[in-house]
């Protein structure tokens, strides 16, 4: 029979994809570079629903029923290229070749932009959710024309998570719009992971608790407002014992965090636009931070700390203000992270609809929570909100946990215990929020050695004193 969808490339996530393509009844065509991947993923789940397997390039793309669906599922960058360049010439007008791996958005608007030239749609899809994900629904993002998404879409969300029966996957925007909203999903995903990360640390340092009282403070929190697949994780590692020593895992653990580049991404990113992303920058650098060995060689036991013991009078009083300062912090990383969506949409004409991110990304992905929820209402309350922080709804719940926010990041500070990601949420809420900035002195100062002119709170136009000269101000 002709395959109604094709998947090039067969490691873990493409063996995966294409099985759940398969379970939903499609017949689905199976190619990989080395034939031996095909031949495993038959005979281990050939049963599982209709497969047309191929061992050349040719083959695999006339087995395709036409207008043809080609999911590429290999290592982003050279060799994502060198299979777009194998497919092409074999293709017709109007296929639609889909890039389902990890790409930087700009080499998906630049293949995006080439495949068009010849005729093809190129959709680059993010797709979230590891290889579990991809076997039983993963949240799906794809970019590209709207034309290649009425074909490709209803095939996309039949195969994604569901919540609630609403598919986590819908049209995200043209050329890289969904390459980018993954890179900053990812982000987020840092941002979040970091400041469980440092929830835990205070819990640990503050309480003296061992890593399985803590899995049980996790675990109750995963019951309220925080329910979410990363606080659920995180109750499990905890609860992790090493089977060799007999500790708790996370303490056999070496202390560097490492990573593959996305977060380090949605920064660049971010500071091209001009956009604080600083939960997902403080994140990004603690992960470097932690991998800074000859550094932290040099600094421990070497730089004083002149810090207070962290002393904890009330445990259930502190343990609440920690799930608060941890909510906060979080509102904050998803305000910055959806401003980031905003910006680069307005720049590039996506026309992001920023509350149908968040409804796809409450199933399948990492990052998933019953949190997005919220973020949805926000903007089906006001789709362009300038600020997520600012909704009704969250400058509630926010408002609510903002003395404990404080407590919190001050005692961590006497306590000499670093908290980058809760410390410098804290920072942007007091700065956004702020009735006048400092901001006002740094221009000031920009005019005085570089005559970079300055407007004034009192009148319009545009000023410039004369520093050097009679210090008289002159309209620039
Ligand atoms: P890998 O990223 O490990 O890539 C292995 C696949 O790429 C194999 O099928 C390999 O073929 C193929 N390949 C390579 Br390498 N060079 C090739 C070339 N020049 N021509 C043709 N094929 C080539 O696989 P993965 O972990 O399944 O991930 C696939 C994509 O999904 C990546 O972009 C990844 O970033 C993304 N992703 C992964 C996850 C995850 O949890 N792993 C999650 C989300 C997204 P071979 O068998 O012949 O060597």
């Amino acid at each position: 029979p002709a395959a109604q969808i094709g998947v090039t490339g067969l490691a873990v996530m493409g063996r995966n994809l294409a099985r759940n393509l398969a379970r939903h009844g499609y017949t689905v065509a199976v190619h990989n570079r080395s034939q031996a991947k095909t031949d495993s993923l038959i005979a281990d789940h050939g049963d599982e629903g209709t497969f047309v397997p191929s061992v050349t390039t040719e083959e695999f793309v006339a087995s395709l029923e036409r207008p043809r669906k080609v999911i590429i599922m290999v290592k982003a960058g050279a060799a994502t290229d060198a299979v777009i360049e194998e497919l092409v010439p074999l293709l017709d007008e109007g296929d639609i070749v889909i890039d389902a791996g990890n790409a930087h958005f700009p080499d998906t608007r630049r293949r995006e932009a080439a495949l068009r030239e010849k005729g093809l749609h190129f959709v680059g899809s993010g797709v979230s959710g590891g290889e579990e994900g991809a076997l039983n629904g993963p949240s799906i993002m794809p970019g590209g024309s709207r034309e290649s998404y009425e074909v490709l879409g209803p095939i996309l969300e039949d195969i994604s998570a569901k919540v609630d029966g609403v598919p986590c996957c819908t049209y995200v925007g043209p050329d890289g719009a969904g390459h980018f909203v993954k890179m900053v999903h990812n982000g987020i995903e840092y941002a979040d992971m970091q400041l469980i990360a440092e929830a835990y640390d205070l819990l640990k340092q503050g309480l003296g608790a061992s890593a399985a009282e803590i899995a049980d403070i996790f675990r109750t929190w995963n019951e309220g407002d925080l329910e979410s697949f990363l606080i659920e994780i995180t109750a499990e590692v905890l609860s992790q014992v090493d089977a060799e020593t007999g500790s708790a895992f996370v303490d056999v653990v070496l202390d560097q965090a490492e990573q593959k580049g996305t977060g380090r991404w949605t920064v660049q990113n971010a500071l091209d636009l001009g956009v604080p992303i600083t939960g997902i920058a403080e994140a990004t650098f603690a992960r470097a931070l932690s991998g800074s060995v000859p550094q932290r060689e040099a600094a421990r036991g070497t730089l004083p700390a002149h810090a207070g013991a962290f002393e904890v009078s009330d445990r259930d009083a502190f343990i609440e203000d920690v799930r608060l300062a941890l909510y906060a912090s979080k509102v904050v990383a998803y305000s910055q992270g959806f401003d980031q969506i905003a910006a680069a949409s307005a720049e590039n004409g996506w026309d992001i609809d920023r509350g149908a991110m968040a409804r796809i990304w409450r199933g399948g992905c990492i990052i998933r929570a019953r949190f997005l929820n919220r973020i949805t209402e926000a903007y089906e309350r006001d789709a362009e909100l300038p600020l997520l922080l600012a909704d009704e709804y969250f400058t509630g719940a926010v408002g609510n946990g903002v003395a404990a926010w404080r407590r919190v990041v001050a005692q961590a500070a006497l306590a000499g215990i670093p908290t980058p990601a809760f410390a410098s949420s804290l920072s942007y809420y007091d700065g956004v929020r702020a009735e006048r900035l400092p901001a006002a002195l740094i221009q000031a100062q920009r005019d005085f050695f570089g005559a970079h002119t300055y407007k004034r709170v009192d009148k319009p136009g545009t000023f410039h004193t004369e520093w050097s000269g009679d210090r008289a101000e002159h309209t620039a």
